[in-house]
């Protein structure tokens, strides 16, 4: 479209919203608008995905096998009698969640190791062989019931990979699955989403073989069969994430999508990195889910108490998922009581306090819109202030650039800018600018890609504007514009870090570093895992070892070790340890040795413990190889406790 014609539409536009709506029609008559809705283009969303993106925020619940054995992946031959939480509440669990905003669960009814929360015919490795509740608890259905009783969305988490089933890997298991999710699908109640992990490692107890089983997963699991069981089950259900499922991974567990982050990708197996990201125009639509824990890990952790993340951290995990148009699946990882900690609560607590202040108010509500170019009445500027996702502002089909602008009452300060399409027609508008006219000038506050089920912009800080304006800059339909919302943040509280409500986790930040091969050692007791110790790969001639000073003689029952988060090319955790303690910094004593197990590929803390408590001052651990041929040995975290943790 030319300038001129542009400068036509918007003045006519400017003086239509001015005299009011019964000037609409002639105006738009003169200019040709259309009065039907524009064709979609390309990629769309199914009706279940479309009320899927409504949602934004929900938690997921790693509660399972793992929470009593301090492990992120059990082996899978684990004796069921060590489940038995003292002090389970599922409601405690769901108002935990639903204080921090989020408004549904979803809950691990089987993860890695095969134990099963509910009453399953399927498997004798399940909740009925635990103490708990004399092997009558179903933790599936109280979870779903409390989430009921609050009004939060019920899904659930069935691992595919099962490495306590005799059959994984043949044919039989996968009867075994499909029952196990025809349990789930059929017991309780309506579901929102089904998880599909794709993780698998490969080795397991297998019912007693103790091997290694490799499985082309796509050919071996038939994904799309799997999906429509789900569907003809729980027609509402999303399911996550193999290639057919309804949405997709963000490709990281940190949290991050990308920006920008379009809900459409090829039809071509997952890709990582494409994840992240999206392809504009790919033919399926295929959005993203983000997911992350509060906690470094996805199971509670007594020594992870220290690292809940705050509530500022929340809200930049916002800004970095849900701000991004995608949905963030947040990790709330009961304890042993089967409880949501106290330090988790607060957390949520202060964050879902600040959003609701946030977003309590509409500060565009009682603007005036009005646009560069209308389709009709139906179509018109002011649906994007209505509050309604099903209503939208188009443009004529030929104008792909228009601008939509809204004339603030005075005073009116902010920083947040919510805008969002309306997806049932695709993605529309591929790059925008958003502009504000403060003392009679247009400045631009920020140019971006994609708009998608919502786009947050955060300011550096409030303005008060004349007018704000959404300026299309390149698209590939006329637009239709659900919404235009301004805010005006409210920062959370802060809560104060605690070192752990567990009185046998050292708080390992008073320790010293005595002597290490590589500079940088401190980096281990900085209870940041972003920080990270690196040295050449060791070796059993040249190994790596750290001496540390315990501050205070204690006794010590074993030590813990966090490997790097990031994925880094060249850089792996140490394959093995040798663990020494001393009283003198001079006679040494080994206490034990041994290789982390997974670790190269689970990247969680691994906890080992001493045969028996020792009275220590100095720990020394020694390093003989990485995990991975890899150039440089990486560690982020050390620490240590005083009762054995870990598996009994
Ligand atoms: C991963 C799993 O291996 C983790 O244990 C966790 O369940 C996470 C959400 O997905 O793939």
């Amino acid at each position: 479209m030319d300038v001129s014609r542009r400068r036509f539409l918007a003045s006519s536009a400017v003086a239509t919203a001015a005299t009011g709506a019964i000037a609409v029609a002639p105006v738009q008559a003169a200019i040709g608008a259309q009065a039907t809705a524009p064709k979609p283009y390309g990629a769309v969303p199914s009706a279940r995905q479309w009320r899927w993106h409504g949602h934004e925020a929900y938690a997921f619940v790693h509660f399972a096998m793992n929470t009593f054995t301090d492990k992120e992946w059990g082996y899978g031959d684990e004796d069921p009698k060590l489940f038995d939480p003292t002090d389970f509440d599922a409601d405690q669990i769901v108002a935990a969640a639903k204080t921090g905003g989020m408004r549904g669960i979803i809950l691990t009814a089987k993860h890695h190791d095969g134990f099963c929360l509910w009453q399953t015919q399927t498997t004798a490795h399940s909740i009925r062989n635990s103490p708990y509740k004399q092997g009558k608890g179903d933790i599936v259905a109280d979870v779903a019931a409390a989430c009921r009783r609050a009004g939060m969305m019920f899904g659930v988490y069935l691992s595919p990979w099962d490495r306590n089933h005799a059959e994984y890997g043949r044919p039989a298991y996968l009867d075994c699955y499909r029952q196990q999710l025809t349990e789930l699908c059929t017991r309780y109640g309506k579901l929102f989403e089904v998880w599909f992990d794709g993780a698998n490692g490969g080795d397991g107890y297998y019912g007693g073989a103790r091997e290694t089983r490799h499985i082309d997963a796509p050919k071996y699991y038939d994904w799309p069969a799997i999906v429509k069981l789900v569907h003809e089950l729980q027609p509402d259900a999303c399911t996550f994430d193999p290639l057919g499922a309804d949405i997709r991974w963000v490709g990281n567990e940190d949290g991050v999508a990308g920006d920008p982050c379009w809900p459409t990708m090829p039809n071509k197996p997952y890709d990582q990195t494409l994840g992240n990201s999206g392809l504009r125009g790919g033919e399926l639509w295929w959005p993203t889910e983000t997911n992350v824990s509060i906690r470094p890990g996805w199971f509670y952790h007594a020594d992870e108490d220290a690292k809940v993340k705050s509530p500022e951290r929340l809200v930049r995990l916002f800004d970095e998922s849900i701000a991004r148009g995608t949905n963030l699946n947040l990790n709330l990882p009961p304890d042993r009581r089967g409880r949501i900690a106290d330090q988790d609560v607060r957390v949520l607590k202060s964050f879902g306090d600040a959003m609701r202040a946030t977003f309590a108010r509409d500060l565009a509500k009682g603007a005036l819109a009005h646009a560069s170019a209308t389709r009709g009445s139906s179509f018109a500027p002011a649906l994007v202030l209505d509050g309604n996702r099903e209503t939208y502002w188009s443009s004529p089909d030929a104008d792909l650039t228009p601008t939509l602008t809204l004339d603030l009452a005075p005073g009116t300060r902010f920083d947040l800018i919510r805008i969002g399409e309306y997806l049932p027609l695709g993605v529309r508008v591929t790059r925008f600018a958003i502009e504000a006219q403060m003392n009679g000038d247009w400045k631009r506050l920020a140019e971006k890609e994609c708009i998608g089920a919502q786009r947050i912009i955060r300011l550096p800080e409030p303005i008060a504007p004349r007018r704000i304006r959404l300026v299309v800059l390149d698209g590939t339909a006329c637009p239709a514009i659900n919404q235009f919302s301004l805010y005006a943040s409210v920062r959370p509280a802060a809560v104060p870090a605690i070192v752990s409500s567990d009185p046998s986790v050292i708080d390992a930040s008073r320790w010293r570093v005595m002597a290490a091969t590589a500079p940088g050692a401190e980096a281990v007791l900085d209870n940041d895992s972003a920080t990270i110790w690196l040295q050449p790969s060791p070796t059993a001639a040249r190994p790596a070892h750290i001496t540390l000073d315990l501050g205070a003689q204690l006794d010590l029952a074993g030590f813990s070790l966090t490997p790097a988060r990031q994925v880094m090319q060249d850089a792996a955790p140490p394959k093995g340890y040798i663990a020494e303690t001393s009283l003198d910094g001079k006679d040494w004593t080994r206490r034990t040795a041994g290789e982390f197990g997974n670790i190269a590929y689970a990247l969680a803390t691994q906890r080992i413990a001493f045969p028996a408590a020792v009275p220590a001052r100095y720990l020394r651990l020694t390093f003989e190889a990485s995990a991975l041929p890899k150039t440089t040995l990486a560690i982020a975290g050390i620490g240590g406790f005083l009762k054995p943790r870990g598996r009994p």
